[in-house]
């Protein structure tokens, strides 16, 4: 299932350029056009869902997957168990691809609270 007005869908079906790093069965890592980390990658599930609780509800082994993968990543980008695991939900909190996502930043000190 997916949305040809989606960015991810297209880029999921390659009509749009990515580095990707990684996939399963149900999800599929690349890198973020605009690195907020020296690891910055962006995990996707493979079906068009416009956000992560509302793929947690309709589609809960997707959710895993995205969550598996991520650590996937987190390891053979070489920051280990070291990352932090970001999900705009919402445009008000900065979404800006209705197309659920999972960030995976790592390789630098961070701070917390985030802005
Ligand atoms: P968010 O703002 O949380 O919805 O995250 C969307 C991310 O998608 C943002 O960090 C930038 C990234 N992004 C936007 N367009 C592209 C693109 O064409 N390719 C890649 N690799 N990332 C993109």
């Amino acid at each position: 299932m997916t949305d040809p007005s989606c960015l991810f869908c297209r880029i999921l079906a390659g009509a749009i350029p990515s580095e990707q790093v990684g996939q399963n069965d149900l999800a599929v890592a690349f890198r973020d056009l605009d690195p907020q980390a020296p690891t910055h990658v962006l995990v996707i599930p493979k079906v068009h869902v416009a956000t992560l609780p509302e793929l947690a509800a309709s589609h809960a082994e997707a959710a895993v997957a995205v969550l598996t993968l991520a650590r996937q990543v987190a390891i053979e980008d070489g920051v280990g168990d070291a990352y932090r695991l970001v999900c705009n939900n919402g445009s008000e909190v900065g979404q800006s691809v209705f197309h659920a996502h999972m960030h995976v930043l790592g390789g630098r000190a961070m701070t917390w609270p985030p802005g």
